[in-house]
């Protein structure tokens, strides 16, 4: 059992910097340039805040694949908080993305890819390819099998198996097309194809992991093996999001999940709600070494509003999560106030990947305030809403 450190011993503890501008793919950048000017930039991507809905996603990955110069603005989704008014101006919907491209406003993401293409050329194949047509039509399919299994209450047990063997079907088609070419993608080479599944499919290895207890990438090879070469490109590992954030961030954009409770899915919540976090089937790349530095650096940074719309006690907290981050930084177990153990477990709920650290990194942060919570008690934190996710909401987090 050790003393939690002070800030400043903790600051000393972490050198973790990214060039978010010129670097890998991050989701805190506001302007990426690749080795461009910034007179060189044609293209500003307007996209959520939480660096979670899947069409920007899309667009986004597009757009690090391709290594175009571009601006990002920032604007609230509905369910977090209020649309900003010069956002609603720009596009009075309100939703994302939206694209300006010399100027010019583009909405709809496949209408903004196809603008892209035309500027910039496509990424492989692109979208209107012969190759590729029938991909995007096979993703919508799968979406559509996807959502009536998971967005409509379970009413039996055999209802739910019909709905499951209805989304099986459907994947057993994906397996096959992308058997039918050599290596991991869905066409020879990686490409536009690889991008329009990447949102969904990443969303649906995690929702139905978690409500229907069913392991998209660990019960289909070919899937697996696509999930495994996406993760070999640091474009991609940029956009990814874990398990923890995706489950509980999608019920309140699909309008409710819902689970089987099936014994296999109350397994799977007990472990992406309360852990062990690492060895989920939601990534299988090798931690990277700096994953701790990372997740210290990224609370130090924005620790004061971590504390602020936390629910506890502002002093007792801050104690508390310096215990955490001990423990995360020295493998110590480092007994916090008594008491602070729901508020240990508000924070562990409330980490978003990859808006506030990278995969890793959250799984190390999340494991080690739950260990610190587990050494004074049981007390959980506030439940995260379903229904609405303002207890997200940006306004609150932003710098002071
Ligand atoms: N068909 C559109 C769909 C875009 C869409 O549904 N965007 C959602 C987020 S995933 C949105 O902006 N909703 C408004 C909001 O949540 O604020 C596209 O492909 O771009």
């Amino acid at each position: 059992m050790v003393a939690p450190l002070s800030w400043s011993e903790l600051e000393a503890l972490t050198d973790f910097q990214i060039d978010t501008v010129h670097g890998l793919t991050n989701a805190q950048a506001r302007l990426r340039l690749f080795g461009h000017s910034e007179s060189d930039v044609r293209v500003t991507l307007y996209r959520d805040n939480h660096a979670w809905c899947p069409y920007c996603q899309k667009v986004w990955l597009w757009l690090e694949e391709k290594q175009i110069p571009y601006r990002v603005e920032k604007v609230t989704m509905f369910c977090y908080g209020e649309k900003e008014s010069w956002y609603k101006r720009k596009v009075p919907s309100g939703m994302l993305p939206a694209v300006e491209l010399d100027g010019r406003l583009i909405t709809e993401s496949d209408d903004i890819l196809i603008a892209l293409e035309r500027a910039f050329g496509p990424l492989g194949q692109g979208m209107e390819d012969p190759s590729v047509l029938p991909l995007r039509r096979l993703e919508r399919l799968l979406f559509r099998a996807w959502c009536a299994w998971l967005c409509y209450p379970t009413l039996s047990a055999q209802q739910d198996r019909r709905s499951r063997d209805q989304f099986v079907e459907v994947v057993d088609k994906v397996e096959y097309a992308l058997a039918s070419t050599p290596g991991a993608y869905f066409l020879a080479e990686f490409g536009t194809a690889d991008v329009i599944f990447t949102p969904y499919v990443e969303r649906m290895n995690a929702s139905l992991y978690y409500y229907k207890g069913y392991s998209l990438r660990e019960e289909n090879p070919r899937f697996s093996a696509w999930f495994d070469a996406m993760e070999s490109r640091p474009t991609y590992r940029g956009t990814q999001s874990d398990f923890h954030t995706h489950v509980h961030d999608l019920p309140p954009q699909m309008g409710g999940c819902w689970a089987n409770g099936e014994p296999q899915t109350q397994i799977n919540q007990t472990r992406v709600d309360q852990g062990p976090w690492l060895g989920l089937p939601d990534v299988t790349y090798p931690e990277p070494a700096n994953s701790r530095q990372e997740a210290l650096q990224r609370v130090i940074k924005h620790r004061s509003n971590i504390i602020r719309v936390n629910p506890a006690d502002p002093t007792l907290f801050d104690q508390a999560l310096r215990c955490a981050l001990t423990t995360l930084m020295t493998g110590e177990a480092c007994p916090p106030p008594s008491g602070t153990d729901p508020a240990l477990r508000y924070l562990r709920d409330r980490i978003n990947v990859p808006r506030d650290m990278s995969i890793y990194a959250a799984k190390r942060l999340r494991a080690a305030l739950e260990s610190t919570a587990a050494l004074v008690g049981e007390g959980q934190g506030t439940p995260i809403p379903m229904k609405h996710r303002r207890d997200q909401d940006p306004a609150n987090f932003l710098q002071r």
